[in-house]
């Protein structure tokens, strides 16, 4: 019997409480151990519920800014091809929210109180998104970097144990590996380009490579979550494994590229097989993932802003589909 099964015939009369809890408790652990998905009508502890409404919610609100840094470069784009591939992106990326919001909402979180919790700080988005995008080496440097980072995160997470949230990855996960590529792509014709244009790609990694690897969370010694989610195999792997997978995967791309990586001490470690590599500011991260990054108060304030102007569209929704609901209960009456 799965957990669905289970929640279903306990729904369907057989006797509630205590009793059935424990069956509840013991089934959904079994599903975990099995490696099988944990589905919306399956009972599932009120924890797991809870982190999942919270790294989900986290994961669309990011997707959600993440669309201003690379978005305040779609007017500028220096041709129509790069303006139409930059629009695309953006897109994409308000697309991903969606799925997440929905992927939240089937365990029972409203998508108003989610934005507003994210409007009014209660809610976090990733740290990455925190940073200026003042040249458009930045729009490549995005899509190789951060793109590149949330692929090594969010390939795992399509395995991860809750069926809605893994699926999403599943489509989330091809378009970001074509962002990324854009990004590269965007890249390698800048450093075949001028000299200046060379210096703007360089700048934009010296900004961007320490906060890419911030968005893995703090150190796995400091990551109070970690334990709990790999445990409910939400999570697959540490911060720090995944980390360090990013590191070894980039270190090559930007050898190709010919632009240098801004940690004097990464180096290949022959016995490890992996790259060694410096530590990031972590005191750095606190203070962003706290509110108090280069941009922060200015990507909320812009949320906002757009979440007050859309009040009559969404009005204008919601009494569409009201007189649509009426019209069609008419009809079935009559
Ligand atoms: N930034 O115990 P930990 C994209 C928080 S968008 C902010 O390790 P956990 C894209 C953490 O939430 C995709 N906060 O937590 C879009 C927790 O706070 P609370 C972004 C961070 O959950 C547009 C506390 O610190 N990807 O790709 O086990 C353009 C302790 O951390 C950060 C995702 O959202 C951070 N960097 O692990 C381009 C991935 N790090 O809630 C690209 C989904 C940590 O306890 N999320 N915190 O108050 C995850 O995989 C996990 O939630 C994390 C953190 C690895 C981020």
């Amino acid at each position: 019997m799965t957990a669905r099964q289970a929640s279903s015939s306990a729904e369907d009369g057989a006797p509630p409480g205590r009793r059935a809890h424990g069956d509840l408790q013991e089934l959904f652990d079994e599903t975990i151990a099995r490696d099988q998905r944990i589905e919306p009508r399956d009972w599932m502890p009120d924890g797991y519920r809870k982190t999942l409404i919270r790294q989900v919610a986290q994961h669309a609100h990011s997707e959600i800014i993440g669309m201003q840094p690379e978005g305040e470069w779609i007017t500028r784009a220096p041709s129509l091809r790069r303006k139409a591939i930059l629009f695309a992106k953006v897109q994409d990326e308000a697309g991903h929210g969606l799925y997440l919001y929905s992927a939240a909402e089937t365990l029972g979180a409203d998508r108003a109180d989610l934005t507003q919790r994210l409007i009014e700080g209660r809610q976090k988005y990733s740290s990455i998104f925190n940073y200026p995008t003042p040249t458009f080496a930045d729009v490549g440097v995005i899509g190789w970097l951060v793109d590149g980072a949330a692929i090594c995160n969010q390939v795992p997470l399509c395995r991860s144990s809750y069926g809605p949230y893994a699926r999403a990855m599943v489509r989330i996960c091809k378009e970001e590996s074509f962002h990324q590529r854009q990004g590269y792509e965007l890249l390698m014709t800048m450093t075949r380009g001028t000299g200046a244009q060379r210096e703007m790609v360089q700048d934009a990694v010296n900004r961007w490579w320490w906060p890419s690897l911030m968005m893995f969370g703090p150190p796995d010694e400091d990551s109070p979550n970690s334990a709990r989610s790999m445990a409910w195999k939400i999570k697959r792997h540490s911060n720090d494994e995944l980390r360090q997978r990013f590191v070894d995967m980039t270190v090559p791309q930007a050898e190709k590229l010919g632009v240098n990586l801004p940690d004097p001490e990464l180096r290949w470690n022959e016995e490890r097989g992996r790259y060694d590599f410096g530590t990031p500011d972590w005191a750095e991260l606190k203070r962003v993932i706290s509110g108090d990054g280069p941009c922060n108060a200015e990507r909320v304030a812009r949320r906002r802003a757009a979440h007050e102007e859309g009040a009559w569209v969404r009005e204008a929704a919601a009494a569409h589909a009201a007189k649509r609901a009426a019209r069609q209960r008419k009809g079935a009456a009559a």
